[in-house]
């Protein structure tokens, strides 16, 4: 209870921040992307892990005006990037299945771009499986929606939530994003079978496929002979605050 009544007040007391990881090109290397993870800094308690505060968020609905905060600060970071001179980066947010079911999602992300002046087609929104599956008739209407304004829509976590094949068919997605519980060992057996069939059968549905949670060359070798698209992991970057991924950028660029 301590923690929810913290939480309220994180939002107006300015204690939240983004950061950003980088998203590579398998074949290139150039970060084309960015993914923003939410990060709350407790005046008292220091940092707390999303993986603590997230759950608490979506069961009492702060993670509406959360969501909200996060998707505006990664767009304004976002067009501060662009203007400043740096290459294009696509922008990637996560969102929780509470937040498709507030009552205007759609037109709070309009307004948003409207707002940060960002270009859609460099936001991509991640949902997990899982999210998708429990209202889908409702979602399908608020994907396409996202869709036609081109957003991208990537599928977060792959390969691990409960889910059903269907809605790779019938929904606008973009995108997959291998889980890293298949990327850690991905040379050894089922894992390697698992990840080259992600991928060939995110390719055989004109999707793009990002490898999560690379951590060595070892892995990067094999997703490159897989055709995997991009990667994301500790190999490449943590996820680090604006200004260090900018000196990031700067050396690695
Ligand atoms: O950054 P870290 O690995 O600690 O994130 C832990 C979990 O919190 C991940 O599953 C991540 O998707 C989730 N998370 C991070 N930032 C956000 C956010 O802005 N919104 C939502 N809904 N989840 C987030
Ligand atoms: O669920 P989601 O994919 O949004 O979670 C992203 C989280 O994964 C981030 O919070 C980040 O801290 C974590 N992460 C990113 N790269 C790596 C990695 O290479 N190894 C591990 N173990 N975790 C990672
Ligand atoms: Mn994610
Ligand atoms: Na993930």
């Amino acid at each position: 209870l301590a923690v929810e009544q913290e939480l309220r007040k994180a939002l107006e007391r300015n204690e939240f921040c983004l950061h950003y990881q980088p998203q590579l090109d398998c074949k290139t290397n150039q970060v084309v992307g960015v993914e923003a993870l939410l990060r709350w800094r407790h005046p008292e308690w220091g940092m707390v892990s999303p993986a603590e505060f997230i759950p608490l968020a979506e069961e009492t609905g702060l993670i509406v005006p959360i969501g909200e905060w996060v998707l505006r600060t990664a767009c304004q970071q976002n067009k501060a990037w662009a203007e400043a001179g740096y290459p294009s980066l696509r922008i990637a947010v996560n969102l929780s299945a509470r937040q498709f079911q507030q009552e205007n999602l759609v037109g709070m992300i309009k307004q948003v771009l409207q707002e940060t002046q960002m270009q859609p087609q460099f936001l991509e929104l991640e949902i997990t499986e899982s999210a998708v599956m429990q209202n889908a008739t409702r979602f399908i209407g608020i994907l396409h929606e996202l869709k036609n304004l081109g957003i991208w829509l990537s599928i977060d976590d792959f390969g691990t939530g409960y889910s059903s094949l269907s809605y790779l068919r019938d929904f606008p997605i973009n995108r997959l994003k291998i889980d890293r519980s298949f990327v850690n060992d991905i040379t050894e057996n089922e894992d390697a079978v698992i990840a080259k069939s992600i991928i060939a059968m995110a390719h055989s549905l004109q999707m793009n496929v990002l490898a999560e949670g690379v951590e060595n060359e070892v892995q990067l070798a094999f997703l490159r002979e897989q055709q995997c698209d991009e990667m994301q992991g500790y190999y490449c970057s943590k996820p680090l605050p604006a200004e260090q991924l900018e000196e990031w950028m700067q050396q690695s660029g």
